[in-house]
């Protein structure tokens, strides 16, 4: 199914008006505090968060899985699913597959039903934390870290290929997200692990094209309980360091212990040019993978400040982060929820864009804490909702998506299309 941009101006006609004295009302504030309102809401429109395909249908836990239906079976139908999601918010142009998931039988006509559907595609992340049927050599007791020659040359192969995938359908990067590890003290040669990562890692890393990043993720456990090779963003910039200009560290918002400091992390990667990709979501505990900005919505608008510093420092020289969100949906709608968390983050992004920065600076050099949380809490308790909705008026997609897409009754209409009982294929 698509969404006609005719729908979507039918459905914002009924809410213009209130949307209309919503966003003077806050342009009015926002003009007296000297900001360019216009400026903003470019940005905010320009701001695009890739979609992982393993994010469209629903999660589960080792416990069980609810499924909803209606679900994209195929990659076809995944890409189906992002398109529909940017149409709505306008938001979501690209699609990040997971290899062998994701393998396209015929690259071009998949290159072209996502260019029908404005998308292009970001990162491919391999698979080397499952052994797919009839693998000859198992990732047990890990991949590119193993012990046994053969098994981490299957893994650094499997990254060849995907790379390959990658470049059929026009990807710039690969994601390398290991579940090497150990579970029990003594199991592992932490040296010998980490170095045989690195040599797997240089490995892929030189078999990428000149135009290529690599982007390294970390996570501290599971599934290894006691030990992983990549436990934090220390590991990670060691291995990016090592491995050349073009490889990156990637934060997982879900991949730190509780009460982890991540926007200094993000501070500090974005100074050292490092930071390559961000994977948002929201814990409570841990990897919980839930709606971005659900429970910790000021650590996010925290983590935004230092991002948009790093973006807007001329002495910095951090690339563009490729912006993903990562998340499962357990209970929600995948697609609803998706609609949700493109919302918090750009709502984070928006209120970081008011910090006035060279008050900041000032309020710190004369250390003044008092300030300087006035200042935060002054961009933070603003809502800028009203901001949101007129740059996805402005880019033609729908003023309330949540409310278009049950107005509108998309989910039924893919259930009706695809079934109650179709799978997506992923975790
Ligand atoms: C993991 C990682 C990583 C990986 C994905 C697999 O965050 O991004 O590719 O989940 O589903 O937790
Ligand atoms: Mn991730
Ligand atoms: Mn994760």
């Amino acid at each position: 199914m698509k969404i006609d941009k005719q729908q979507i101006q039918e459905f914002n006609s009924q809410f213009l008006s209130e949307h209309e004295s919503n966003f003077q009302f806050l342009t009015t504030q926002l003009d007296k505090r000297g900001l360019n309102v216009d400026k903003v809401v470019q940005k905010i429109a320009d701001f695009q968060i890739a979609i992982p395909s393993w994010a469209l249908g629903t999660g589960g836990t080792r416990f069980g899985r609810f499924p909803g239906g209606g679900e994209p079976a195929t990659l076809e139908q995944k890409i189906e699913d992002v398109g529909l999601l940017h149409a709505l918010n306008r938001s979501g142009g690209a699609i990040s597959l997971h290899i062998p998931w994701d393998i396209p039988e015929d690259a071009n006509a998949i290159r072209q039903l996502a260019f029908e559907n404005d998308l292009i595609f970001d990162a491919v992340n391999s698979n080397t934390f499952q052994d797919q049927a009839d693998q000859l050599q198992s990732y047990k007791f890990g991949s590119l870290c193993h012990t046994d020659q053969k098994v981490r040359q299957h893994a650094i192969d499997h990254n060849k290929e995907v790379i390959r995938h990658g470049v059929d359908l026009g990807s710039k990067s690969l994601t390398v997200w290991l579940s090497d590890g150990s579970n029990f003290p003594g199991q592992q040669n932490f040296k010998k692990a980490l170095s045989r990562t690195l040599d797997s890692l240089s490995e892929i890393y030189a078999s990428m094209p000149d135009d290529w990043k690599m982007f390294v993720e970390y996570k501290p456990f599971e599934p290894n309980f006691y030990s992983t090779v990549i436990p934090d963003w220390g590991t990670s910039h060691l291995l990016a360091s090592k491995l050349g200009e073009r490889a990156f560290c990637l934060v997982d918002l879900g991949h730190h212990l509780p009460n982890t400091n991540i926007e200094q992390i993000v501070a500090t990667l974005m100074m050292e040019g490092k930071l390559g990709g961000f994977h948002f979501n929201d814990s409570k505990y841990s990897d919980d993978d839930l709606t971005v900005g659900s429970i910790k919505p000021y650590q996010l608008f925290l983590i935004f400040n230092e991002l948009v510093d790093g973006m807007e420092d001329p002495q910095l020289n951090n690339p563009i982060p490729a912006w993903m969100i990562d998340a499962s949906h357990n209970v929600k709608d995948p697609l609803e929820d998706l609609i949700q968390s493109i919302e918090a983050i750009k709502l984070a992004y928006a209120q970081a864009l008011l910090v006035d920065r060279s008050k900041l600076e000032e309020a710190r050099d004369k250390n003044d804490p008092v300030l300087t949380q006035e200042i935060f809490q002054d961009a933070f308790r603003t809502d800028l909702r009203p901001l949101l909705a007129e740059s996805r008026k402005r880019a033609g997609a729908a003023l309330n998506p949540i409310a278009f897409y049950r107005i509108y009754k998309i989910r039924e209409q893919l259930i009706e299309e695809r079934g109650v009982h179709s799978v997506a294929t992923g975790l």
